[in-house]
């Protein structure tokens, strides 16, 4: 597999790319499937549909990497949480997690074991992809996950978070805890039934101070990783804090490739990590709006990562308004710019 082989630096053909997202609302093929399960979350719950979405962008787009639909939010839910999605207002847990009492009584194992809906679409999809196309797995990090059990929803500010951080770390240490002995267990389940790459998304490490992300985000990153490292050395471990160009300096533990988001430069990255870790990214998501945008955002990252080793992605995930013909050029593109 091209996108594997790329994940421990061999040299491939030409750089492998996916989208982040790339499963998702910019489909008319996805919109269709999500109408007939009923609502996003049914779509997750259900092994066929979700077997079936992840598999659209590979035929549409030809990417070299299918990502496992699904969303990181199913994890706390499995745990014991109450979550909907509200048109508009995006993911909600109408309970919040703001006491000692509260957490204990979220399961462990038995979350682990209630998401079986992902391990059964992720058997499926690995009995249909295609041979040479990898499947990435995922998971949100510990704090990311944490941010939403806390706040209840998405946050601006992430203030009761932050009041938490301050008042009462210990519990918020406690809360990180379990859910990264779920994550451990869940990501190997994962592996288990079939994905060949794992992802975990810290898409909210950019709201943290340098110490506090490392000590509140980054070592239950590393742990997580090391531990999956550890088990199963032929899997991938590709890491993604979003937001995070000015902690580059102290970015180290067990794992194989760094997302670059859009806002770090990916000079930066390279200097800072590219000796390393394989760095993966980091086209501006907004940049697919526009044709001449993207020949401009591929010529500028080819020529700072065309002789180092480097996995074609966005920066963040694309947006649902994107032209699917707009993608398809991103994706051909970088194939072809990228053949030696
Ligand atoms: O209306 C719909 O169909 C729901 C939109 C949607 C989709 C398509 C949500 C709700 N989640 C997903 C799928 C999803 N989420 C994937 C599928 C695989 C793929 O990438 O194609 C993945 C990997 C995720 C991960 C995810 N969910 C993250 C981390 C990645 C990132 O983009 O930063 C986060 C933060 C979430 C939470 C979430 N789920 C959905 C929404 C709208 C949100 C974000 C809400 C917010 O901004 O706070």
């Amino acid at each position: 597999m091209i996108f594997i082989d790329a994940c421990f630096g061999k040299k491939t053909p030409y750089a492998p790319v996916w989208m982040m997202r790339q499963a998702g609302r910019y489909l008319p093929e996805y919109m269709r499937v999500r109408a007939e399960a009923g609502d996003f979350l049914s779509l997750c719950k259900d092994p066929k549909r979700a077997c079936e979405v992840t598999l659209q962008p590979m035929d549409i787009l030809g990417v070299d990497a299918a990502i496992l639909f699904s969303d990181i939010l199913v994890v706390p839910m499995e745990m014991g949480m109450d979550l909907r999605f509200e048109k508009g207002e995006g993911p909600v847990f109408d309970t919040p997690l703001t006491s000692r009492a509260q957490l204990e009584a979220l399961h462990v194992e038995a979350a682990a074991e209630r998401l079986s809906y992902v391990y059964e679409a992720i058997s499926l999809v690995r009995a249909k992809l295609a041979p040479e196309k990898a499947l990435i797995g995922f998971c949100g990090a510990p704090w990311t996950l944490a941010t939403y059990m806390i706040e209840g929803k998405g946050t601006k500010t992430y203030a009761v978070c932050k009041k938490l951080l301050y008042s009462d770390p210990a519990l918020l240490h406690a809360i990180l805890r379990k859910v990264t002995d779920v994550l451990k267990l869940y990501m190997a389940r994962q592996i288990e039934a079939g994905v060949n790459a794992v992802q975990i998304f810290d898409s909210w490490a950019a709201a943290l101070e340098e110490a506090a992300f490392f000590e509140f985000s980054w070592s239950y990153i590393k742990e997580l990783a090391a531990f999956l490292k550890e088990t199963y050395p032929h899997v991938p471990v590709i890491l993604f804090p979003k937001g995070i160009s000015g902690y580059l300096d102290k970015i180290d533990g067990n794992f194989d490739v760094f997302g670059v988001d859009w806002s770090t430069p990916i000079e930066l990255a390279k200097e800072k990590l590219g000796d390393k870790y394989v760095l993966q990214g980091n086209m501006e998501p907004t940049r697919l709006y526009d044709k001449k945008a993207i020949d401009a955002g591929i010529e500028h990252i080819v020529s700072v990562m065309q002789n180092s080793r480097h996995i074609f992605n966005l920066g963040h995930g694309i947006l649902p308004d994107i032209p699917v013909e707009h993608a398809k050029y991103f994706i051909q593109s970088v194939q072809e710019r990228t053949r030696l």
